[in-house]
């Protein structure tokens, strides 16, 4: 490595030493006040539009890992050049870990939860990282010099060498003086050598600190706050009346359909959460404020004195494209939201119910249909056990008929009672519509889209949904033949989404399968296509499959 290649490692290692102890000295405050979490968090936050519909578009459900590699490149380039431009006396490089320590801890005090302690990590980080950048610099340009006098040495030996050969002229005194210049040279050579391995091995050893502190930061952050231990023994309440069985005749089981019920691990997840909170239902409440006659805190303990209901809801996603599987049905467990909104008291003109989670994220309903009499709830219990914690735990919202973006807020900490026209939501603020209802839509599941299959009977089958209307009927449709009525699976709820199958007598050739929903008021799903952005997508899903 040359004293260049010396001072880009010194810069890369010194930028690892200030997130390592960044992360070792959060375990002390809060796992999402590091550099590395609290600039995610923010860079999350403040992405453009395009920019992130582009990564979803690319990435899917992967965009948080791609986001921090392109996070990693960004630090390593600007890391590098930190190593390159650091001298003895002239400071650049830590100058600009500077920089990057106050977008560290103007980006870490910002985040909603924070503390002026969360600022505590990023300092000492960036101190840590100067000093190792420091250390480096003065080394590598102690070997410079080393090195710049080895190569004197060797210049200056050799002009005395060729002087001496001149003087006495003979072949032997020449020979004499190649011998004594090439000791010269071997010896300040391996001076040179020694310093440079002197130098990599001290980068090597904080690089092994760095990452050892950022390692062990990590796992005991993790560890100390993780609540599934919790979790698994959380006794969930009975609901009141009888519990919720699923209807056999709702499930028509047909390999590659959708399952009426879907499993927890199977449930999809979308969230803005870099890494899933952990919140302790011990230190879990949910406060009811804003424009009521009487501000309410629950505490976790309060729910017990309570009855839960629990029924079958399908959760939507407003992102989810045509024919996509951001959508799944669930049996959740919870505390009715008319009742609990009714306590406190909401007043007569406000007309949005804007929930908050524990790391800021909110969302803004319609107070309308929050208090409509349908099972909007508070929900702690998914399937029959608590909350997962990546799906909201210890509690979260769930509302029939509206899109997750606008109604379903994990580890919710907050129920504001305010106006559309005085708040707005994270996702309105970035360019979604304020109000959310979903759409009535439909999916094939099978067959899957470009199989190749034999002619004669073969079993279409998908699902619909339009929560809250419910489905009355599904219609497919091959090629540019005549709708025809698929046959629906049974609908223990309208709130759920409904199961429908359709037998085809395949004939040779390519074919395209369409497929239309029409929900409880009668009214048939669009055929005109739109994107997700602004209020979810539109228009019939369909397949290509070849038979024959
Ligand atoms: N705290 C929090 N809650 C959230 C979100 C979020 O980003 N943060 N995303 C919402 C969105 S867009 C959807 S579609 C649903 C998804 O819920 P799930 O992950 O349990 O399927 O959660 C909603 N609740
Ligand atoms: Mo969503």
């Amino acid at each position: 490595m040359t004293g260049r290649g010396l001072r880009i490692a010194s810069g890369i290692v010194a930028a690892g030493v200030i997130l390592g102890v960044a992360e070792l000295v959060s375990v002390l405050i809060s796992p999402d006040s590091t550099p590395l979490q609290a600039v995610g968090d923010w860079v999350v936050d403040n992405t453009p539009d395009g920019v992130r519909e582009w990564a979803i578009d690319l990435f899917g459900t992967n965009d948080k890992l791609v986001l921090f590699v392109s996070m990693g490149a960004v630090a390593v380039g600007v890391a590098a050049l930190a190593g390159l431009l650091e001298r003895v006396r002239r400071p650049i490089g830590s100058a600009l870990f500077v920089a990057f320590g106050i977008l560290s801890v103007l980006a870490a005090l910002t985040r909603p939860p924070a503390a002026w302690t969360w600022a505590i990590p990023s300092v000492l980080g960036v101190w840590a990282g100067i000093a190792v950048l420091r250390m480096f610099t003065r080394r590598i340009a102690a070997y410079e010099d080393v090195a710049a006098e080895s190569r004197d040495g060797a210049a200056g030996a050799a002009k005395v060498a060729a002087d001496d050969a001149k003087v006495a002229g003979g072949d032997a005194r020449i020979a004499g003086g190649d011998a004594e210049v090439a000791g010269v040279q071997s010896t300040t050579s391996s001076d040179v050598e020694l310093e440079r391995r002197q130098v990599m091995r001290a980068i090597a050893i904080a690089a092994a600190a760095g990452v050892g502190a950022g390692l062990a930061g990590r796992l005991f952050g993790l560890r100390s706050r993780d609540v599934s231990g919790e979790r698994a023994g959380v006794q969930l309440p009975s609901p009141s009346g009888p519990m919720t069985g699923v209807d056999p005749a709702a499930d028509l089981r047909i390999p590659g359909l959708a399952s009426y019920v879907t499993p927890n691990s199977d449930f999809y997840r979308i969230d803005t959460a870099l890494t899933v909170p952990q919140v302790s239902k011990e230190n879990w409440s949910l406060r009811i404020h804003g424009m009521v006659d009487r501000e309410i805190t629950l505490t976790y303990a309060d729910l017990a004195a309570r009855t839960p209901i629990e029924r079958l809801v399908t959760l939507a996603c407003v992102s989810n494209p045509i024919g996509g599987d951001l959508v799944g049905n669930a049996k959740w467990l919870g505390y009715r939201l008319d009742e609990l909104l009714a306590e406190a008291g909401p007043h007569p003109d406000a007309d949005m119910v804007l929930s908050r989670s524990i790391d800021g994220w909110t969302a803004g309903s319609p107070l309308a249909v929050m208090t409509d009499g349908r099972d909007a709830m508070l929900a702690v219990g998914m399937n029959g056990e608590p909350l997962p914690v990546a799906h909201g735990y210890p509690a979260r919202l769930v509302v029939p008929g509206l899109y997750g973006y606008v109604s379903a807020t994990k580890w919710v900490t907050e129920l504001e009672i305010t106006r559309f026209d005085r708040a707005e939501a994270y996702w309105t603020k970035r360019g979604w519509s304020e109000r959310g209802p979903i759409k009535t839509a439909s999916r094939i599941d099978t067959p899957g889209a470009r199989s190749r299959l034999e002619p004669g009977r073969i079993t279409i089958a998908g699902v619909a949904w339009a929560q809250h209307r419910g489905i009355s009927a599904v219609e497919v449709r091959i090629d540019d033949g005549e709708w025809q009525p698929a046959r629906l699976a049974a609908e223990p709820t309208i709130d759920s989404w409904r199961q429908w199958v359709y037998d085809w007598d395949a004939t040779s050739g390519q074919h395209t399968i369409w497929a239309r929903a029409t929900d409880g008021t009668g009214a048939v799903q669009t055929d005109q296509r739109r994107d997700v952005v602004p209020d979810g997508a539109t228009g019939y899903p369909s397949i290509t499959v070849r038979i024959g």
